[in-house]
């Protein structure tokens, strides 16, 4: 079974799945096994690996050691064409299709693509859009692009829509990793009720309550990274899976 299949599962399954960002620059080697594992048996569903910035340079061997540690999808989320490791499941293949930045809608891409090939890694091919969050983000600022307005949720329906007609398999309403505000409900309700493809939804969440009332909204994925940063917000990584995981 491919790990899109996979994640359709666990959807269906679930109501909607719960996915944690573990970024090689926030954990070392040693304390990731552990940490990845604690997730799994509290619930997560799967990793997505990478950030808009990186620093460090065990980005290979930080996923290799999840994926040895844990048998849940392990799937790299690349802030750019540098972030590939055969060591995953798959790829999430993306453009920033909220931006009119080329580089972020296809340089980056085609830069990977022969890797990529070489590898035979999974791609599952995604829109990835930024939402205005009240702060400027890492990921807005590294990619130089605009994020879509917060209030007008029917240019995000229109973004996500193009994706999908370009035959993109999920979309991303991302608000930006320790955004102050994350994406608006009505946005996620308005896409929803438009796009029939998965949407993650991401950036800013910080409580499993904010996680329920994205996936009521429509979320089909709820990604959280910063919180679980600190070591003493682990006990709300089973928290997170219980608000999520509306069915099952
Ligand atoms: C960023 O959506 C993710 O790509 C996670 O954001 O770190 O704010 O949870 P946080």
């Amino acid at each position: 079974m491919t790990t899109y299949d996979r994640l359709i599962q666990i959807q269906e399954a679930r109501g909607a799945g719960y996915l944690v960002l573990l970024d090689p620059d926030k954990k070392s080697l040693d304390e990731i096994a552990d940490m990845a594992r604690h997730c799994e048996e509290a619930g997560v569903d799967g990793f997505l690996i990478g950030g808009s910035l990186l620093f460090s340079d065990h980005f290979d061997a930080f996923v290799q050691t999840i994926k040895e540690a844990v048998s849940i999808p392990v799937i790299l989320f690349p802030g750019g064409a540098s972030q590939v490791s055969k060591h995953a499941d798959a790829l999430l293949f993306m453009s920033l299709i909220s931006g009119r930045n080329p580089q972020a809608l296809i340089g980056e891409q085609v830069m990977a693509a022969p890797i990529v090939h070489k590898m035979g890694i999974e791609t599952i091919p995604m829109g990835y859009m930024l939402v205005e969050s009240g702060t400027v983000t890492a990921a807005e600022f590294m990619s130089n692009t605009r994020p879509l307005p917060r209030e007008k949720p029917e240019i995000a329906v229109a973004h996500a829509l193009a994706g999908q007609y370009l035959g993109m398999k999920i979309l991303y309403l991302e608000a930006g990793s320790g955004a102050k505000l994350s994406v608006p409900e009505p946005m996620i309700q308005m896409v929803r009720a438009t796009a029939t493809i998965p949407l993650i939804v991401g950036g800013g969440i910080r409580n499993p309550e904010d996680a329920a009332a994205k996936v009521k909204a429509g979320a089909s994925f709820i990604v959280t990274g910063n919180v679980l940063e600190s070591d003493e917000n682990h006990h709300l990584i089973q928290k997170f899976a219980e608000a999520i995981h509306s069915k099952g």
